[in-house]
């Protein structure tokens, strides 16, 4: 049903539907077509719709083209017979589950083709079974700027690569931190920003429908100093520095001392 040279199917183009007028018949004006949003979506299948806004004097066919995100357009075929104000849908298969499309109705008389209408775009439902679950953050946590933190994530399904972003307004607006492969967790070097309003999400590339996102915001702020006692430099002392200078209890880096106990 494709026709990705553009030039539309064999079984209706070149048809004169009027063969004792001239073509093209002075009377008969450009058309108009004005593309709807799409219905019925779903994991590999979808209803494209349009309508013509102006038929130019008579009847016209219709046709839409479609093409997923980054690709180039396919050219379906031109079909049917509608008139001012008449909608018209045709279905698509064979769609990748979970990725973003877009498409355009077009419409033509004998005296021209309209030019494409507006662009409406639709993502079709992700595969079953295919998921992502973030961990780590996942909210109320407070992490300081330029620290790194280790992002932990679980998938089902097959995922090859995962997106990392986060967002520092609440997820209004959103970073790349990274795309990578499906390994589970990710050291992320936390920029430096200062903000109660942050997020982080993980999806699956091409696929935006397959995503999780921190289930709460968490905080990334700037520490005003240095503070000594700080072994692991969370800007906290607690108890995780004594636990830490407990675990090295007596160690030294003292070559020229027989008593020494390198770490
Ligand atoms: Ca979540
Ligand atoms: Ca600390």
């Amino acid at each position: 049903m494709k026709n990705a040279d553009g030039l539309g199917g064999a079984v209706s183009d070149n048809v004169d539907y009027c063969p004792w007028v001239t073509w093209p018949k002075p009377w008969i004006a450009y058309p108009q077509a004005i593309t709807e949003p799409a219905t019925d979506v779903g994991t590999t299948t979808v209803r494209l719709w349009g309508v013509v806004e102006d038929d130019g004097g008579e009847a016209c066919q219709y046709r839409f083209r479609y093409k997923k995100e980054g690709d180039r357009y396919y050219h379906l075929y031109w079909w049917g017979s509608v008139t001012t104000g008449q909608s018209f849908n045709w279905n698509l298969s064979d769609l990748s589950p979970g990725c973003r499309y877009y498409f355009s109705a077009q419409v033509r008389n004998t005296a021209s083709a309209s030019l494409w209408g507006n662009e409406e775009s639709f993502i079709t439902l992700p595969e079953a079974g295919i998921a992502v679950l973030l961990l780590a953050p996942n909210g109320s946590e407070e992490i300081v700027a330029g620290s790194t933190y280790e992002i932990i994530w679980e998938t089902t399904g097959t995922m090859e690569s995962v997106l990392i972003e986060y967002s520092t307004n609440n997820g209004t607006g959103w970073t790349t931190i990274d795309t990578i492969g499906n390994t589970g967790s990710y050291e992320w070097e936390v920029p430096n920003a200062n903000s109660q309003e942050c997020l982080v999400r993980v999806s699956c590339p091409g696929r935006p429908s397959v995503n999780d996102t921190s289930d709460d915001v968490f905080t990334i702020f700037q520490c005003s100093g240095i503070i000594p006692g700080d072994s692991n430099g969370d800007c906290y002392v607690n108890f995780l520095d004594f636990a830490a200078t407990a675990e090295c209890w007596l160690n030294c880096g003292n070559p020229f001392d027989p008593d020494c106990q390198p770490l």
